[in-house]
């Protein structure tokens, strides 16, 4: 009797499983049997069995997952495929995290630069209150019997330093005035 030969197959990636008569596939780990002949990739990301850090990102793959930690946090240990995230402390391990004339300050997933004092945040420079004595600019105060002289710093006005001296008068002033006008005479303006 001619020997018969069957040829079965089972779909890729599976193994085949040999029973008296028959034979099963078995679709390989992180693939799952949707019909007789095909194992279809398990998104374990999208069904919510991924098992990563809550800081990470999950990244489905043919087979299998991993995850990525998310900016700011590093993964421990460096090569695992699930690691635990940990926060990265810019203010130590990444060099300049801030500019010039500011400090830092590590906070859990991030950092925050902070101006030092006398120094403005602007975009994401620390820019002087005082800039150039030009810009400073006298408010000039009249009062009864008294006449105050005031510095105040800053840009276009605003209020940001500020020093004022007064002084007696004999002559009687009728009026109040606040005059903004521009500091011709270069006084130096000290930041508070
Ligand atoms: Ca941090």
């Amino acid at each position: 009797m001619q020997n018969m030969v069957f040829v079965f197959r089972c779909p890729i990636p599976s193994k085949c499983i040999d029973t008296p008569g028959s034979y099963y596939c078995v679709c390989d780990p992180g693939w799952e049997k949707v019909s007789k002949f095909q194992c279809v990739d398990i998104n374990e990301c999208s069904r919510g069995i991924h098992g990563c850090d809550p800081r990470s990102s999950c990244v489905n793959s043919p087979g299998s997952w991993k995850c990525i930690c998310n900016k700011g946090w590093y993964p421990y240990p460096e090569d695992a495929r699930l690691p635990t995230c940990k926060d990265i402390n810019e203010c130590v391990d990444v060099p300049n995290s801030c500019s010039s004339n500011a400090y830092c300050v590590n906070t859990f997933g991030s950092y925050a630069c902070h101006c030092h004092r006398c120094y403005y945040m602007s975009g994401n420079q620390c820019k002087p209150k005082c800039r150039r004595e030009s810009q400073y600019y006298y408010v000039y105060v009249v009062t009864y019997y008294t006449q105050y002289y005031s510095t105040s710093c800053g840009f276009l006005g605003l209020k940001r330093c500020r020093k004022s001296r007064r002084k007696q008068t004999n002559k009687k002033v009728r009026r109040e005035r606040k005059v903004w006008v521009p500091n011709y005479g270069g006084a130096k303006c000290p930041c508070s």
